[in-house]
């Protein structure tokens, strides 16, 4: 669910065993690299010579037809992996379509290499995560998702739109699966394709009419808290009658594209106003459906989100209901698709790290970072590696390679994934370390005026000004428990910890007070401390006062022997 409360229907789900994850608002991006294919060109009827850079050796290529152009047979290196051809000093790894657009006939390439290898981890939240990523959407390849336009009776305020208006449809389609330009930041289909670096490009299919459940809104809204033979959610109902109206006229079989027995995951928007003083029903949530009593197309359905419509003017609407102040600058979006991406995230399986009980657990977190935090910015790194789209440096005592050259996170993926022993899987504690940019999907969110404590709060890392970058340490433990359903169950999945009531935590960022003066920090507001910057200093987190979850110190130090805004050279000493 969104932010905000949270809180009540969290405790309703929770209670019935019921996982619900949650949402929240915004972001926006400064595309660096727009490369969409939304602007029309031609490949240009000249020769192309490419000069290609590789240690100290030159290897020249003539091409006269642009369109079969190749690259060369891609270079090796001992104890190096080979990571692409880029422009001299960029991190940029270019496509064909990169170089043969090109006006210039001649380019000159040098091959990229990393130092040490990158390590594949096979499992990933689809296939052996949590509970509540089983049978739902799949992080990766191509997923076709249902949109569902369902008639609740209308707008409260119907001074801007007719509640069943088509426009609201075409508002939904732009939302879903507008480009970058059309939405003003990135609709649910572009950002996943950019953060997930074209690893994840959903699909969806926005019905083309208003449906309208059988019975009045209220039935649903009430049926929300009741408990049946198996739970369902006031929502289910709305997506089982869905279904079922619907048989004939689709087949569903096409919405499971990992042929699981399950419709991977249905978004139903409705056209009532989100209600801010009671987030019960009339919300943003993901949940699923328990109904088994009956395939369509060998599908049964399952995973879910539940929306209001008004989310994508939600600038308008906050304002006006003076109940959730914007968070950073959202007038320059024309279909914000924020709670959606926000929501989409917990149809993939990740969860909630804002805190949602502060009368539980340890303190700490990400201050508002990232997409499943704040809605703001680009997925963190925990998100990018459970959803298999990255694979990081690991380092570990005694490993070969203790140094490592990484560019930005948000456009490569580098990430140094740092642990104690030899990690066989990502259900484990580690720390990863990043180099935080804001550009890409990090450019838009960035703070504006606030009341000076949220303000603070989020300007984590999203300064309002150019060129902010640094080291981003995240403290991780994924471990996953056995006992679903039983006394460790927590918050909606079986990871052993979360952000809201676990004293330790399942993602904590270490920022500089805290290896100061913290055990667990202590303080909620973080600012400009976000990002370690120090060159040329080991950073001492052996001998802080930070612990690991079995109370130990921290087994490694760091140094950062380069930084800029395109890579950093960092010393992992243990
Ligand atoms: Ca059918
Ligand atoms: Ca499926
Ligand atoms: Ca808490």
């Amino acid at each position: 669910m969104k932010r905000k409360i949270k809180f009540l229907s969290f405790l309703v789900f929770l209670f019935l065993l019921i996982p619900t994850l949650s949402s929240c608002t915004y972001i926006n991006s400064l595309i660096r690299i727009a490369n969409d294919g939304e602007t029309q060109k031609s490949v240009p009827n000249t020769e192309l010579t490419v000069n290609y850079h590789f240690d100290d050796q030159v290897n020249t290529v003539k091409t006269t037809d642009r369109n079969r152009f190749e690259f060369p047979e891609k270079p090796t290196k001992e104890g190096y992996t080979f990571g692409g051809w880029t422009y001299k000093d960029s991190y940029q790894t270019l496509s064909k379509d990169d170089i043969i657009y090109k006006t210039e006939t001649s380019i000159d390439l040098y091959a990229y290499f990393s130092e040490g290898d990158k390590y594949h981890f096979s499992d990933n939240l689809n296939y052996n995560g949590p509970y509540f990523s089983k049978n739902g959407l799949p992080s990766l390849g191509k997923p076709k998702v249902l949109v569902v336009p369902v008639n609740l009776g209308g707008s409260t305020d119907k001074s801007s739109y007719t509640p069943t208006d088509m426009t609201m449809i075409d508002e939904i389609k732009k939302a879903f699966n507008g480009t970058s330009e059309e939405t003003g930041f990135e609709s649910v289909s572009s950002y996943y394709k950019k953060s997930s670096n074209n690893k994840l490009e959903l699909e969806f299919d926005v019905v083309d009419e208003w449906f309208t459940p059988k019975n009045s809104p209220s039935y649903y809204e009430q049926y929300d808290s009741k408990t049946d033979k198996y739970y369902e959610a006031g929502a289910g109902l709305i997506l089982n009658e869905f279904i079922q109206s619907y048989d004939s006229k689709y087949d569903f079989s096409q919405y499971d594209y990992n042929k699981d027995g399950y419709i991977d995951a249905v978004w139903m928007i409705y056209n009532v106003e989100p209600n801010y003083n009671d987030t019960t029903f009339y919300w943003a949530y993901v949940t699923y459906s328990q109904n088994t009593s009956k395939k369509y197309d060998g599908c049964y359905p399952r995973h879910y989100g539940f929306a209001s419509y008004y989310f994508i003017h939600e600038y308008e609407l906050s304002r006006k209901q003076r109940r959730e102040i914007e968070l950073y600058d959202m007038s320059d979006i024309t279909y914000d698709a924020h709670t959606y991406i926000h929501e989409t995230g917990h149809l993939m399986g990740l969860t909630d790290y804002y805190d949602s009980d502060k009368s539980k657990g340890g303190t700490g977190g990400l201050y508002g970072a990232g997409m499943m935090d704040a809605n703001q910015g680009d997925m963190n790194t925990i998100d990018k590696l459970l959803l298999g789209w990255i694979d990081p440096y690991v380092c570990y005592t005694n490993s070969d390679v203790v140094e490592f050259n990484i560019r930005p996170f948000t456009e490569t993926g580098d990430v140094i994934l740092i642990s104690k022993n030899k990690p066989g899987s990502i259900y484990n504690e580690y720390f990863l370390l990043e180099l935080y940019t804001n550009t890409g999907l990090n450019s838009h969110d960035k703070p504006i005026d606030l009341p000076s404590s949220t303000l603070e709060r989020i300007k984590l890392n999203l300064e309002n000004k150019r060129n902010v970058y640094g080291i981003r340490l995240l403290h991780i433990n994924a471990t996953t428990s056995d006992e679903y359903n039983g006394k460790t169950y927590n918050q909606q999945m079986d990871f052993v910890y979360n952000n809201s009531t676990t004293r330790n935590l399942f993602v904590d960022m270490i920022v500089n007070s805290k290896t100061a003066y913290e055990t667990k920090a202590s303080k909620t507001i973080v600012n400009s401390y976000a990002l370690i910057t120090d060159i040329d200093k080991e950073i001492n987190l052996k001998t802080s006062t930070y612990r690991m979850t079995n109370q130990s110190n921290i087994f490694f130090n760091f140094k950062i022997n380069e930084l800029t805004e395109n890579n950093a050279k960092i010393n992992i000493i243990f």
